[in-house]
C-alpha cells in the first residue's frame, strides 16, 4: 500500500541508489496514485539529482555514477514525455509555431537534461524550438537567431565556470545588431535573476514550467 508521498520518497531513494528498475516501479506507482508527470520530474527525480551531485562533491560518487543517474533520468523522461507534453499544453491547443525559440547549453558545458526538459515543455506549449544541443559557441547561437528569425534565445548552464559564457553570447548578439530583435532567457542551477540582469539578459527561469510562463510573458501572451 502506501501513499503518494511514499512513492515519491521511493523514487528519490531508488534514483540515488542508481537502481533503474526500482525507479521505474516507483514512478508507475506514483502515476497510479494520481501524480502528475511534471511533479515526478521536478520533485523527487530532481531532488535525487541534487543529492547525487552532493555525493559526487563528497567523493562518494564519481563521474560513472553521474552518467548512470543521467541515463536513468533520461529513460524516465522519455517514458513520461507524452504526459509532460499534455500537462504543459494544458487544455489550450493554441499554436504559436511562428514563434521560434533557439535553445542550447553554452560552450564548455555538456549537461543537457534540464535544457531538454525546457524544450519538451516549450514545444508542448506550441512554440517552435530549435535545439542547438550542448557546448554551443556564441556564433552558433547568433547564426541560428539570424537564420530562423528567432524571437527568443534560451541558454542553459550548469557550471559556475560556464555560466560566464552567457555574457559572451549576449555580446555576440549585440555585435551583429540582433540584440534588439530577440529576448534572452537564461536558466540552470548556478544562475539567478540577479545574474540575468548583470549580463544583460531579459529573463531568468527557475525550471521548465517557469520557462513556459516566462516565455509567454516575454512574447506578450499573458
Ligand atoms: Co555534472 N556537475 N559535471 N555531470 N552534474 C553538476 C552540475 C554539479 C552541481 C555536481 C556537484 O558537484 N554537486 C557540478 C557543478 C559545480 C559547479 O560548477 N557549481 C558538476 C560538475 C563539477 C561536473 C564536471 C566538471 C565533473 C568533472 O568532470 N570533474 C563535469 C563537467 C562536464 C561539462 O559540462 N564540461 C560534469 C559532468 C556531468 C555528466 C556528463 C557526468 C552528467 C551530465 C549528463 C547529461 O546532462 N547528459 C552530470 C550530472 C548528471 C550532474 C548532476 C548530478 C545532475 C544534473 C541534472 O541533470 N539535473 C549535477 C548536480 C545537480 O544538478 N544538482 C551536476 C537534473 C535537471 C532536471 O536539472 O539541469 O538543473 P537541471 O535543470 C533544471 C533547472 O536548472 C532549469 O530547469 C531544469 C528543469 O527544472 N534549467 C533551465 C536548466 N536550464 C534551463 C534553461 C532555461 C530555463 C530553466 O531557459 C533557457
Amino acid at each position: 500500500m502506501g501513499s503518494l508521498e511514499d512513492a515519491y520518497r521511493r523514487i528519490e531513494e531508488c534514483l540515488v541508489d542508481l537502481d533503474a528498475g526500482c525507479v521505474e516501479e516507483a514512478v508507475e506507482d506514483a502515476l497510479k496514485r494520481g501524480s502528475k508527470a511534471t511533479d515526478i520530474i521536478l520533485g523527487p527525480m530532481s531532488r535525487a539529482m541534487d543529492e547525487i551531485g552532493r555525493l559526487y562533491e563528497e567523493g562518494e560518487y564519481f563521474i560513472a555514477e553521474l552518467l548512470e543517474a543521467a541515463e536513468i533520468f533520461k529513460s524516465i523522461m522519455n517514458r513520461l514525455e507524452p504526459m509532460l507534453k499534455e500537462e504543459a499544453g494544458g487544455g489550450s491547443r493554441r499554436t504559436r509555431r511562428d514563434i521560434v525559440i533557439v535553445l542550447g547549453t553554452v560552450r564548455g558545458d555538456i549537461h543537457d537534461i534540464g535544457k531538454t526538459l525546457v524544450k519538451i515543455m516549450l514545444q508542448a506549449s506550441g512554440y517552435t524550438v530549435i535545439d542547438l544541443g550542448v557546448d554551443v559557441p556564441a556564433e552558433r547561437f547568433a547564426d541560428a537567431v539570424e537564420r530562423h528569425g528567432a524571437r527568443i534565445v534560451g541558454m542553459s548552464a550548469l557550471l559556475t565556470t560556464t555560466m560566464r559564457y552567457m555574457r559572451r553570447v549576449v555580446e555576440e548578439l549585440e555585435r551583429r545588431g540582433l540584440r534588439g530583435k530577440v529576448y534572452v532567457l537564461i536558466g540552470g542551477a548556478p544562475t539567478s535573476p540577479e545574474y540575468a540582469e548583470k549580463i544583460g539578459a531579459d529573463a531568468w527561469a527557475r525550471d521548465a514550467v517557469d520557462a513556459v510562463r516566462v516565455v509567454s510573458r516575454l512574447v506578450g501572451e499573458s
